[in-house]
């Protein structure tokens, strides 16, 4: 599923972050020492062999809210942005962290000259974000950002699960069209 947001597209899928072979850069929903753990986390440190945990370790900890950047390693993304989300009930105001978590990455990912990547639905996982707001609140986020990117020409939202790509899809049709 895709649409046209400027010059930019933007993608659902349904699948496995760490599968997105034509994408420059994937995004891990981290923690903040930025070490294996579960989820996309522990998929993408997996995937990407332990060369990343030692390229993170000078860059933990991290804050809600923040995200760094790295090399893809054994992945087949040249890229990895790590960013933490908040936990919901926790970090407060959990939408304004989310917003800051999207914006960041987009941020350094386009600051690196990167066209294409890839978003797991941070924090809707461990973190306990409900998937409605999670997901109303990361599409807007990338269409009030979307004239400030200049690299930036595909992104792409990868959902686990088939609910929470349904949801995706309805909110994206709300929002996009
Ligand atoms: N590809 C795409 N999405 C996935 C994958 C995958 N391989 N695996 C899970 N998801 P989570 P969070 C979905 O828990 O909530 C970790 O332990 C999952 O269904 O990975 O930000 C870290 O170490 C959910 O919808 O991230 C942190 O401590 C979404 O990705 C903490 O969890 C996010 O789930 C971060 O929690």
């Amino acid at each position: 599923m895709r649409f046209k947001v400027d010059n930019l597209d933007l993608e659902l899928v349904q699948g496995d972050i760490v599968s997105q072979t034509d994408l420059e850069a994937i995004v891990n929903a981290a923690n903040a020492q930025l070490k294996i753990g579960g989820g996309v986390a522990g998929a993408i440190h997996r995937a990407a062999g332990p060369e990343l945990e030692k390229e993170c370790e000078p860059l933990a900890p991290i804050q809600v809210g923040e995200a760094v950047i790295t090399g893809g390693h054994e992945l087949p993304n040249d890229y990895v942005v790590h960013t933490l989300g908040p936990v919901y009930g926790v970090d407060k105001p959990e939408a304004e962290l989310l917003k800051k978590s999207y914006r960041n990455s987009l941020e350094i990912a386009d600051e690196k000259e990167i066209e294409s990547i890839g978003f797991p639905a941070i924090s809707t996982g461990a973190f306990g974000y409900p998937i409605k707001n999670a997901a109303e609140v990361s599409l807007k986020t990338i269409k009030n950002n979307v004239e400030k990117l200049n690299n930036l020409n595909l992104i792409r939202f990868v959902l686990y699960s088939n609910s929470d790509f349904e949801v995706y899809k309805e909110k994206a049709e709300k929002i996009y069209e």
